[in-house]
């Protein structure tokens, strides 16, 4: 009698289930969306609609490693769309709308087609997510998509976001039946650019603002990623640091940064306040040839860790900070091969149409002139009077890591400056709606140098795919005291303004379980300090202070 029950309430379950299931399959359809579109008077044709069952994946582009997909989604509709823009450009953009739906929308940028699995890290928190493809196929970096497209590249600059925002909402609202209460935006790199650039021309699109390493100078990061790589060059020659050196080098600066800091646990938590002497790995007489540097070096590395200061004293962009040594052999600085400038020549040459005949020899201030002048794409998100976006009710967060080797943490302290001096006259406290965080020893983005294992992941654009593509937020710890997007979500629902983020390093970032260390990365310009006692991996036994 009890079994039988228990089996009959089974299949009932089971039959609900699956009624529902198809329920919801029946409305993920294409001439759904595609109504909402005409309705609307937009221009633009649904390519198809996904159902994606409970703990599906999916993989509309054919991936064939399952860390380029998205895996083990909640129950969710996915939309492709293709917008016409001006002329004969257009961009695509893909929706992921979870039927378990939490209110509101998160858009995750993009720097190479739609951002499939930085959405799919929104949809599992409840976001019905969007993304787009910018207008071109292939990473942004690629260049090529730009030559005689100049719709094409107004698309990337800032034009699809914007598109793509509106038609996000319009999809929302009349698929769910009501409006997102709340939008978000979250990107890192040029990702971190394009939610800039949203904020700064769009401030109404979206309510908080998620910024990782920001590309958003573009004009001069470009251009310095450009001068970053020929400092080595040409290749082997007497003035380029060896391979070999970039350990050796790392090693050395976090000995003499380490402890500067105040206290010796491998991190370098004040970079700037380091001063550090490369003399100590001057050639001797018992060295080895490419475990020392010579004089010519020591010019090179002078170059890579100062400002690049050009005609009349014209500050075009900072530089690699103490602590990114192990990111420049793969990064930008590299050993001076043609196939590493090479990688850097695509905005000169595509973007601001000097073609290939332009080669790094070229690179001079009148490049920098120029490019300033033609800004393609108006994609350089250097508007420093947010006002309006404050004035709306938005929140900002921004956050660098201080091992980056690709965008300078320079160029993030910046734009934080340049900001102040624009809002603090119209008397606008930067804490409250603009908040910037500086992780010492997170690189570009995610990760940390192997000798620090800093405590880097906050749940930011593009880290919980470094698990995994079917993770989110932080493992073990989701709430708004680790997860970034969730302290976003707090400061702008709740008005609870975060003093700090607990950023977490795993024994094995892979498997995410295990913590090795959590510490508190403070709101600019306080920094961490450690209490004195108490376990230093413990993020209660540290404090936000002002260290001037
Ligand atoms: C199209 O949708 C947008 C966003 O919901 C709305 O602002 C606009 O008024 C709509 N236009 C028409 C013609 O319905
Ligand atoms: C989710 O799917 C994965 C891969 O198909 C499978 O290994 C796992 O057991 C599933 N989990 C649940 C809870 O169904
Ligand atoms: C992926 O494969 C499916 C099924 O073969 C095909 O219909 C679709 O066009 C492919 N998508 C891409 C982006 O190649
Ligand atoms: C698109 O339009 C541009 C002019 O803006 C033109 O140069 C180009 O050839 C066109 N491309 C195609 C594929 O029609
Ligand atoms: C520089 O030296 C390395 C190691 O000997 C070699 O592999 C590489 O081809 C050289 N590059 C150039 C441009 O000569
Ligand atoms: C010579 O240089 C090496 C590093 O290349 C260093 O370890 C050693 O201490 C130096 N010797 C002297 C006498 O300075
Ligand atoms: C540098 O300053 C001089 C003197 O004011 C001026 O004549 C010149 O045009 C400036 N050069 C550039 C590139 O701005
Ligand atoms: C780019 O910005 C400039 C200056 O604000 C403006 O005059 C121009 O129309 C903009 N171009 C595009 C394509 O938005
Ligand atoms: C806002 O605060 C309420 C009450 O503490 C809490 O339940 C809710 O989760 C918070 N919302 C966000 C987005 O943090
Ligand atoms: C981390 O865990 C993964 C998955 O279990 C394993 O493959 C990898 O070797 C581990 N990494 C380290 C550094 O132990
Ligand atoms: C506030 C405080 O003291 N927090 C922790 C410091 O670390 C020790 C372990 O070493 C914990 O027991 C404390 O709770
Ligand atoms: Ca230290």
């Amino acid at each position: 009698m009890w079994f039988q029950t228990v089996a009959a309430l089974a299949a009932f379950v089971g039959f609900t289930t699956a009624a529902s299931a198809n329920a919801n399959q029946a409305r993920c359809k294409a001439s759904s969306f595609q109504k909402y579109i005409d309705a609307n008077g937009t221009q633009a044709r649904v390519q198809w609609a996904a159902y994606i069952p409970q703990n599906g994946s999916f993989n509309p582009m054919n991936y064939t490693s399952v860390s380029e997909y998205p895996t083990n989604l909640p129950e969710a509709c996915g939309v492709h769309i293709n917008v016409k823009s001006e002329g004969n450009s257009s961009y695509l953009v893909g929706l992921i709308m979870p039927y378990e739906w939490n209110g509101r929308m998160l858009s995750a940028a993009a720097g190479g087609g739609i951002n499939w699995v930085d959405m799919a890290a929104g949809t599992h928190y409840g976001f019905a997510t969007l993304s787009s493809n910018l207008g071109h196929v292939g990473i942004d970096t690629a260049g090529t998509w730009a030559i005689g497209r100049p719709q094409a590249v107004i698309d990337w600059g800032y034009r699809a976001w914007h598109g793509a925002t509106v038609l996000g909402k319009l999809f929302i609202k009349e698929w769910y039946g009501s409006a997102a209460k709340y939008s978000y935006f979250y990107g890192c790199s040029t990702g971190g650019r394009q939610s800039m650039k949203n904020m700064q021309d769009y401030p109404d699109d979206y309510d908080g603002i998620l910024a990782g390493a920001p590309a958003w100078w573009t004009t001069h990061q470009q251009l310095y990623n450009l001068k970053q790589t020929t400092y080595q060059a040409p290749a082997n020659s007497s003035h380029t640091i060896p391979e070999k050196m970039f350990d050796i080098l790392a090693t050395e600066v976090l000995k003499q940064c380490d402890p500067q800091d105040g206290l010796v646990d491998t991190i370098i938590s004040n970079p700037q306040g380091c001063n550090f002497n490369p003399n100590t790995l001057m050639c001797n007489s018992t060295s080895s040839a490419d475990e020392c540097l010579t004089a010519a070096q020591l010019n090179t590395l002078y170059k890579i860790y100062n400002d690049w200061v050009d005609v009349n004293q014209t500050y075009v962009y900072g530089h690699m900070w103490l602590g990114s040594e192990a990111a420049w052999l793969l990064g930008n600085i590299g050993l001076g091969e043609d196939s590493t400038i090479d990688q850097q020549l695509w905005y000169p040459r595509d973007l601001m149409g000097l073609g290939d005949s332009f080669n790094w020899e070229d690179l001079d201030f009148s490049t920098v002139e120029l490019a300033n002048k033609l800004n393609p794409g108006n994609a350089t998100a250097d508007k420093y009077d947010i006002s309006a976006f404050q004035k709306r009710g938005g929140k900002f967060l921004h956050y660098h890591g201080l091992s980056d080797a690709y965008v300078s943490p320079d160029a993030s302290i910046y734009y934080y400056d340049q900001a102040s001096s624009a809002l603090k006259p119209q008397g606008i406290e930067m804490d409250d709606f603009y908040r910037m965080f500086l992780i010492p020893g997170m690189e570009h983005c995610f990760g940390t140098p192997e000798n620090m294992n800093a405590p880097w992941y906050i749940a930011g654009a593009n880290q919980a795919a470094t698990i995994n593509t079917g993770t989110y937020s932080v493992p073990g710890y989701r709430d708004a005291k680790h997860d970034i997007v969730m302290a976003m979500m707090s400061w702008v629902e709740n008005g609870t303004a975060p003093d700090s983020i607990i950023a977490t390093k795993w024994k094995n970032d892979t498997t995410a379980t295990d913590v090795l260390r959590q510490r508190p990365v403070c709101h600019y310009p306080y920094q961490a300090k450690y209490d004195g006692k108490g376990d230093q991996d413990e993020a209660s036994n540290w404090s936000c202070q002002l260290l001037y």
